[in-house]
């Protein structure tokens, strides 16, 4: 009798520590739920934006930690997404363009999702995770890496299959690469990402039934990509057409500014009125909403089903977009609007309620990091560094700098631009220099509307960031040479020079 109750003593403290180690990431294999949107700039509240309404996005702000300073790699959906998945700059991965995916350049490499999956996690894509070309390839798998998932799905909504006519474009029969809106009279349930919500729902319901598995959930939001498109009702009656706020013109930037530097501006964007792009405001507020309610959605399943406590949960975008700022409209730009994403990680038992880290990070951090919260071995060539320290310790220094790249012309005319954003600057070197240089105070200018490249009081910070910015594109290639692969498709060697 006394050795049964002992064995009953004990087998209650086992429940009891089971019951606790659960209630924390510190218990082995924790799940992911990768919340992605597609084109999302910082314009949500949890980032200060005066009319964003984002109430969903902010409250996941509150459960963790929102980094301030958050970088893509290449403001391009297809470079973004292959060198956040895969934790390798586009330099080394070899995807500087759209329509390529990593498995062409470097095959056997394998991709965050995939190292989850072949951890033992159930791993399992909802939309758009790598490139899919918006909106032609909704509802399809795009240009998807089918060895990352166990699980693929592609809802495809109103907006995908029925609306198009209906929709607002710039030019005519364009709707992805263009300037394109639409305010929908049908509600959340018939559009892509409300499916897309209601799809990652009955995952989890599934997952919750199975709690002896992991998962790792990625669930990737189309808008508010371009065409934007919303339920009207209540998303575009938010934000009053004659409240959106307008920017002056590309051609009224100050002579400072490199011509590369605007290289993003497309001719069909002269066509934009006052009231145009007024519109084309209001629509990408819209969309953002929208998408909002769509993460609250899912997240609020992960709460109702009681995985919450242990489960990662990431949000972010692609990369950053303009609405007009400089004069210029999407992304492809190195400015901060365009770098910039925004990032919250939530790590229950690791990070700090409603916390903000201010040192700036990458994309390429996001790999390095899952796997050291998941207890899962990587890679041993990825390039970023784990976020851990930062996610503890919000104030934590980290790598303290952030890479983005993106390209300019094409064929033998092609170059590169590198920018380098540290805690106070952005320096940016177009083609080394050659094609123009940019240096911004974030202190006194955090909307970079003076290039201080120019200034004699400047130069001893332009030689330091000059050479800090070579070094961290050199550190963006691989440390072991190159696969002919990549040297076919794109520049080599680097003429990185000091
Ligand atoms: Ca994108």
């Amino acid at each position: 009798m006394n050795l049964t109750r002992h064995l009953r003593a004990s087998l209650l403290c086992l429940a009891l520590v089971t019951v606790f180690s659960g209630s924390s990431i510190a218990a082995a294999r924790p799940n992911v739920l990768f919340l992605i949107s597609d084109d999302l700039n910082n314009y949500l509240g949890c980032y200060g934006d005066p009319r964003a309404k984002t109430p969903h996005i902010d409250r996941l702000a509150a459960r963790g930690v929102r980094f301030d300073r958050a970088y893509c790699a290449f403001p391009l959906c297809g470079p973004s997404r292959n060198a956040m998945l895969t934790g390798l700059y586009p330099n080394s991965n070899g995807i500087l363009a759209n329509a390529q995916i990593f498995r062409q350049t470097i095959p056997a490499h394998a991709s965050l999702p995939q190292t989850f999956r072949r951890a033992g996690w159930f791993a399992a894509r909802i939309g758009k995770l790598y490139h899919y070309n918006v909106p032609r390839s909704i509802g399809t798998d795009g240009h998807d890496d089918p060895a990352s998932w166990e699980l693929e799905l592609n809802p495809a909504g109103v907006d995908r299959l029925d609306e198009e006519p209906n929709i607002f474009t710039l030019t005519p029969g364009q709707f992805g690469g263009t300037l394109s809106w639409y305010a929908s009279p049908k509600d959340d349930a018939h559009h892509t990402d409300g499916k897309i919500a209601a799809d990652a729902e009955w995952v989890l319901e599934r997952c919750a039934k199975q709690k002896d598995r992991p998962f790792f959930l990625a669930v990737g939001f189309f808008r508010p990509h371009t065409p934007y498109v919303a339920p009207k009702t209540p998303y575009f009656n938010w934000y009053p057409e004659a409240q959106m706020p307008l920017h002056p013109t590309v051609d009224q930037n100050p002579p400072e500014v490199p011509a590369a530097a605007l290289g993003s501006y497309k001719k069909e964007q002269d066509k934009l009125t006052d009231a145009l792009r007024r519109q084309c405001v209001q629509a990408y507020y819209a969309s953002i909403s929208f998408m909002d309610a769509q993460v609250g959605r899912v997240v609020d399943a992960l709460d109702r089903l009681g995985l919450a406590n242990n489960t990662i949960i990431v949000f972010t975008s692609d990369h950053g977009y303009h609405m007009g700022e400089h004069g210029l409209w999407q992304k492809m730009s190195l400015f901060e609007g365009s770098a910039r994403v925004p990032l919250l990680i939530v790590a229950p038992g690791v990070t700090p309620r409603g916390a903000v880290a201010k040192s700036p990070v990458s994309h390429l951090d996001l790999y390095p990091t899952l796997a050291e919260l998941g207890g899962v071995t990587t890679p041993s060539n990825l390039q970023g560094q784990s976020l851990v320290p930062l996610l503890k310790d919000p104030n934590a220094q980290g790598r303290g700098w952030a890479l983005t790249q993106v390209t300019r012309g094409s064929g033998a005319k092609r170059f590169f631009g590198y920018s380098l954003r540290t805690p106070r600057w952005r320096y940016t070197e177009w083609d080394e220099g050659r094609a123009g240089t940019e240096l911004y105070d974030h202190d006194n200018d955090p909307r970079e509307l003076a290039n201080l490249a120019g200034k004699a009081e400047h130069a001893a910070t332009i030689a330091e960031l000059s050479a800090r910015v070579r070094a961290a594109a050199r550190t963006s290639f691989p440390a072991d040479g190159q696969t002919p692969a990549i040297r076919q498709n794109f520049l080599w060697p680097p003429n990185l020079t000091d």
